[in-house]
């Protein structure tokens, strides 16, 4: 039996793909297209970075850009380590980095190798204030809360930490040295189908001529001769349909399954346009 054959096989046996395929061509074919595929993704993917502050669904998005449909059943805790994944999409591959949330020593070092290295875009995740909470104690607190100002107190505080942590990123990105400073920044609000009835305002919020403090630290960061040439971007994407609990006040979702999978769809169809696709 040929080596590829017998490799073949034993792939098929570990993985559990190859039966599928059927014929004994299709078996021996497949590991050397898939080591193909993975080269030729090493060599070519973009590098794009997943920055934004705790629980406003960074790893899902990165999961879900690179085809896991496993996460509905188990989502992620909070991220300690800088995370790396490749999306083999249509049109190109993008290698994606996914900088832990938490303001630790880990993602100060994630930001140090992304200022040697450079990228070529940024995805910048927000969450229009529905962020869920990381920190247990915090969140232990939070759950004997209730009250009709619940939710409205909630959601001022997370996005006042939302533009801190955008002016925090800004500053990092300025940081990183002229040649491999990142081309665009995609301002990715998630968690769409919590607040699709409010897309509108949404939109404003994070919009560069918005009159928000969102936008007005956007506008600080154009006004920079360094940073002029950096192209903004707002595309929002919905990545799981979970309702969001804060104290007893419950957030349910507003999108059927169908139309996460859409979002997703239309959201990695630019992702694809500006690595170049
Ligand atoms: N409804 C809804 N919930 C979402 C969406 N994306 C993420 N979530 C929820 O937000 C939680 C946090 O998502 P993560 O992807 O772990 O957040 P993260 O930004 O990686 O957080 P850190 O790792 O702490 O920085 C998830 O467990 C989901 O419950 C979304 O599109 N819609
Ligand atoms: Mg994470």
């Amino acid at each position: 039996m040929p080596v590829e054959s017998a490799l073949g096989l034993a792939w098929a046996a570990f993985v559990g793909e190859g039966a599928k395929l059927g014929g004994k061509s299709a078996v021996s074919a497949m590991p050397w297209a898939k080591l193909y595929r993975a080269v030729k993704g090493r060599l070519t993917a973009k590098r794009v970075v997943i920055t934004g502050m705790p629980g406003v669904g960074k790893t899902v998005l990165r999961k879900r850009l690179c085809g896991d449909a496993s996460i509905h059943f188990s989502l992620p805790r909070t991220s300690q380590y800088l995370k790396r994944q490749l999306r083999t999409g249509d049109r190109c591959y993008v290698d994606l980095w996914d900088v832990p949330g938490q303001a630790a020593d880990e993602q100060r070092i994630a930001h140090e190798k992304l200022s040697g290295r450079g990228c070529y875009g940024v995805i910048h995740a927000v969450s229009y204030g529905y962020a869920q909470l990381r920190d247990s104690s915090a969140q232990e607190i939070v759950s004997q809360l209730s009250g009709p100002d619940l939710l409205d107190e909630y959601r001022k505080g997370q996005l006042i930490e939302e533009v801190n942590d955008l002016r925090r990123t800004l500053e990092r990105i300025r940081a990183i040295p002229k040649k491999r400073r990142p081309r665009w920044i995609i301002i990715t609000p998630t968690k769409l189908d919590l607040y699709a009835n409010q897309a509108k305002r949404a939109a404003e919020y994070y919009s560069l001529s918005g009159n928000s403090p969102f936008a007005y630290e956007l506008r600080e960061f154009r006004a920079r001769p360094e940073c002029a040439e950096i192209g903004f971007h707002v595309y929002p994407v919905c990545t799981t349909i979970e309702p969001l609990t804060i104290g007893q006040v419950k957030v349910p979702s507003q999108f059927s399954d169908t139309e996460r999978s859409e979002s997703l769809a239309l959201y990695g169809e630019r992702l694809e346009d500006h690595c170049g696709g």
